[in-house]
């Protein structure tokens, strides 16, 4: 598919964000259950802060090492057979509250303008690393699947699991068009490795290390998540009570 076909005729925005959303997503209550009144407040400081963008660093502030974390490589026989195909016959799913569900190659990903941004991932474990991070932007892929306005959620399953639970993450519509939440292809400048989420792999700055899903498979949009797996939004907000809006 090339990119005229993916689009579809669709005027691409420059990745706005959804300012006039917000408002209307913080008052549904949908919303409001899924957020403690202490991340509310959070969310809400956080987003009037000018811009709105997470740092970013010069190339000589990258760190030498970056740690991998948490699963390094999913056991599932599916994804074990796209890693011995370095990931040819992988496509993504982009499907639930969309109009126009998509299939997407690495090279349709590829096909997207893509963005680059070094920046600092923070983990609750008590690490941190710069890396350079590329990738199409997310907000482009929900504006070729067509969005629809009924959706408020936007779900990342991944192809690992722990403990039988399958790692899933999700983010709002604000986080999903900001201009640095990128479908990660390169990581300092070359293909993602299976250890850091091949072959694609979510970043959401401004967010903490959990957030940030590697080897996402499918991302599904939705207009609740109270419904999904335990409810609370992501793997370790189900298992651990992490926060869900986890701001840095
Ligand atoms: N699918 C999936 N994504 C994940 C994790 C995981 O175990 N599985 N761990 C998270 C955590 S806690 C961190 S800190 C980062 C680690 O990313 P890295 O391995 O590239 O350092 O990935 C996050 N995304
Ligand atoms: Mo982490």
């Amino acid at each position: 598919m090339n990119r005229r076909e993916l689009l579809g005729g669709l005027s691409l925005g420059a990745g706005g964000l959804l300012l006039s959303g917000c408002d209307k997503l913080n008052s549904s209550p949908g919303f409001r259950n899924i957020l403690t009144s202490a991340e509310q407040l959070h969310l809400n400081s956080q987003r009037m802060v000018a811009g709105g963008l997470a740092r970013e660093f010069r190339p000589d502030q990258m760190s030498p090492i970056f740690r991998m974390n948490g699963n390094t490589r999913p056991g599932s026989v599916d994804y074990m057979a796209h890693a011995t195909s370095n990931f040819a016959n992988w496509r993504l799913v982009v499907d639930g509250l969309v109009a126009r569900p998509l299939n997407l190659s690495l090279h349709d990903l590829g096909a997207f303008p893509q963005r680059a941004q070094i920046t600092r991932h923070d983990c609750v474990e008590g690490w941190s690393a710069i890396g350079k991070w590329q990738g199409a932007m997310l907000g482009d892929v929900l504006k070729a699947a067509g969005l629809s306005t009924r959706a408020k959620y936007i779900v990342f399953h991944c192809a690992d699991d722990s403990n039988g639970k399958p790692y899933y993450e999700s983010i709002d519509l604000y986080d999903a068009f900001h201009p640095q939440t990128i479908l990660a292809l390169l990581m300092n400048d070359r293909r993602l490795v299976i250890g850091h989420g091949a072959p694609i792999r979510l970043r959401v700055e401004r967010h903490l290390g959990y957030k940030h899903a590697k080897f996402v498979m499918r991302i599904e949009a939705r207009d609740q998540i109270d419904n999904l797996y335990e409810g609370k939004g992501g793997y370790w907000e189900d298992a651990s009570d992490y926060a869900w809006y986890a701001g840095i």
